[in-house]
């Protein structure tokens, strides 16, 4: 079994498509280990992002990611992180294949609705950030 961290970006928080991205996930055969909305302070967001720090797009993007409320969530699968990153498609939503989270919902490179890490140290990290492991331990018991 594995876990990865998944957020539903504030573009998509916004334009209330919450319900419709839960859904899609809980379809897709993930386990919600844990849930919560948080509004991210840019210093957070930087913290959460700091292996771009230094990119064009890190202003940007950690602006965004302050800008209004979003989920994050630890997802529990066989797989899990592959098969998230799956679900959501490619960064640049334009490139996303069609029916990927992505392609229905991303709006551009940088508002593109999700996230998910991309790999087992960084969701350790990533997961970490925003879940104490008494939360999970508490939600792990739904099975
Ligand atoms: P992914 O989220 O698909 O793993 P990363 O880790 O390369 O993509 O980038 C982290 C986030 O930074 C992306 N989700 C996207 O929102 C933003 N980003 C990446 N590349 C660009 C870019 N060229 N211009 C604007 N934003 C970008």
């Amino acid at each position: 079994m594995e876990s990865t961290l998944a957020i539903i970006k504030p573009d998509a928080v916004g334009r209330r498509l919450t319900g419709r991205i839960l859904a899609r996930i809980e379809e897709a055969g993930f386990q919600i280990r844990a849930m919560r909305m948080v509004q991210l302070t840019r210093d957070e967001a930087e913290g959460f992002y700091a292996v771009h720090r230094g990119k064009p797009f890190f202003p940007g993007l950690t602006e965004f990611m302050s800008s209004g409320p979003a989920v994050v969530l630890v997802l529990e699968a066989p797989g899990a992180i592959g098969r998230w990153r799956e679900l959501m498609g490619a960064t640049d939503p334009s490139k996303a294949a069609e029916g990927t989270l992505r392609r229905e919902y991303g709006t551009s490179i940088g508002e593109n609705a999700t996230h998910g890490s991309d790999a087992p140290e960084t969701a350790a990290f990533e997961i970490g950030y925003f879940f104490r492991g008494v939360e999970l331990a508490r939600a792990g018991r739904l099975g």
